[in-house]
Formats: structure tokens, C-alpha cells, sequence
């Protein structure tokens, strides 16, 4: 896997978006259209049904080279071996954690990327260790459709004041990824532009190609 300062295109196999196509084959076009991370977001399923996907999804990610990102569920990434796990604020601060010290158990080696909607929650995110943390949403967008997009403002933000590697989020598509990336962004997660391309590959691939 790519140190993560040098990850740029952060891809997901989101179960919402799977369109019947089983997760360890989306995550087989992620890996094949250049993706260096790949987060696994199933929100209300089981989590025997998240910990089979999971379990299918890394072999593929590990042939490739690619980092794998559980979301939410730290027991699983601790048990498959997952490279990271990925937390909301509520999954984090609101349970009252305040420092990401506090989740090894089994896999110290379990790197933590934690999401951010405002300057005083990165800097909360940096001070507890996360490892990366993600900006955003930016725009509206139907992944999340009840969160306030945080503007370009935060973007803007960041740039000048974060030191931990993280990445812009929510509504970034092939149209404004050139608005995205003139604030100074270098890093990018993207999920429905990529998921409900016509071919996944090819649309994460350009996304890739703008990004280097
Ligand atoms: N967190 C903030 S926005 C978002 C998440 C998980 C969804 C991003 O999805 P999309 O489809 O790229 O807007
Ligand atoms: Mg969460």
C-alpha cells in the first residue's frame, strides 16, 4: 500500500450504490481503475452481512495494493485485519473517546480516519491522533442527504492549516473536481460519481488521471 500522504483518490464500495453487483467485484473495478484506498460503507445492514463483504473485499484490495477502510465497524476492521477504520464524530467523540490510543486492542497496526464538518472538529480529530480526516460534505449530495454541505470555505481551510493528510468529500464529480483541486485539495474521496458511472473503471480512472 501507498503511504498515505501519497493517496489521492479514496474510492468506496458502498452498499447503496452496489446496483446488484456484488462488493468484492465493484472493489475488483475500483482497484483496476487506480484507486489507493477503497472504504467499505454498508449503513443498515447486519454486521454479519458487513464482516462477509469485508472479508471478500480484502483479499482483492490486498492483491492490489490497496488500502482498506471499514466504516463504523471497528470490531470488524480489528478482526479482518483491515488497514483502517473510518469513524464519524458521533461514532468517536459522542462515545466518549478522546484519543484514537484508546481503540487499540487486537491490531495496533489499525490506522483511524475520522470525518470532520468544521475547523474546530479537524483540530479536535488532529489532537486525538486520527490519522487522516475528511473534510466535507462540500456540496449536497445524496449519499448524505441530511448533512449541511461545509462549503469550499472549509476546504479553503484546510489547506492552510492541516498537517495530518485528509481528504475533501461529498459531492465531488468530474465537473467541479476542477473547483475542488484549485483551493489547493490534493486528495479526494468520491462515491456515486464513481458507483453509478456507467463503467466504474473508467470512471474512477479519469478521476485518477486528474488527480496525478
Ligand atoms: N461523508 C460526508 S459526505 C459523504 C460522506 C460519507 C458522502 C459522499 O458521497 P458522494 O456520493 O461522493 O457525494
Ligand atoms: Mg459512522
Amino acid at each position: 500500500m501507498k503511504p498515505l500522504a501519497e493517496c489521492k483518490l479514496y474510492a468506496f464500495v458502498d452498499t447503496g450504490y452496489l446496483h446488484g453487483r456484488a462488493p468484492e467485484t465493484v472493489a475488483a473495478r475500483l482497484c483496476e481503475g487506480g484507486a489507493d484506498l477503497i472504504q467499505l460503507r454498508a449503513k443498515n445492514q447486519p454486521t454479519t452481512a458487513v464482516r462477509r463483504m469485508a472479508e471478500r473485499i480484502l483479499p482483492v484490495t490486498r492483491a492490489a495494493g490497496v488500502g482498506l477502510v471499514i466504516n463504523d465497524h471497528l470490531d470488524i476492521a480489528h478482526e479482518i485485519g483491515a488497514e483502517f477504520c473510518h469513524l464519524g464524530q458521533e461514532d468517536f467523540f459522542d462515545t466518549g473517546h478522546r484519543h484514537i490510543s484508546e481503540l487499540a486492542t487486537r491490531n495496533s497496526e489499525l490506522k483511524i480516519g475520522l470525518s470532520t464538518h468544521a475547523p474546530v472538529q479537524a483540530e479536535r480529530a488532529v489532537a486525538a491522533g486520527a490519522d487522516y480526516v475528511a473534510i466535507g460534505p462540500i456540496y449536497a449530495t445524496g449519499t448524505k442527504p441530511t448533512a449541511r454541505p461545509v462549503t469550499l470555505e472549509y476546504v479553503r481551510w484546510a489547506v492552510t492549516s492541516l498537517r495530518v493528510p485528509w481528504f475533501a468529500i461529498g459531492g465531488i464529480t468530474l465537473q467541479n473536481l476542477d473547483e475542488v483541486l484549485a483551493t489547493g485539495a490534493g486528495r479526494v474521496c468520491v462515491v456515486s460519481a464513481i458507483l453509478n458511472a456507467p463503467d466504474v473503471t473508467k470512471a474512477c480512472r479519469a478521476f485518477r488521471q486528474r488527480l496525478d
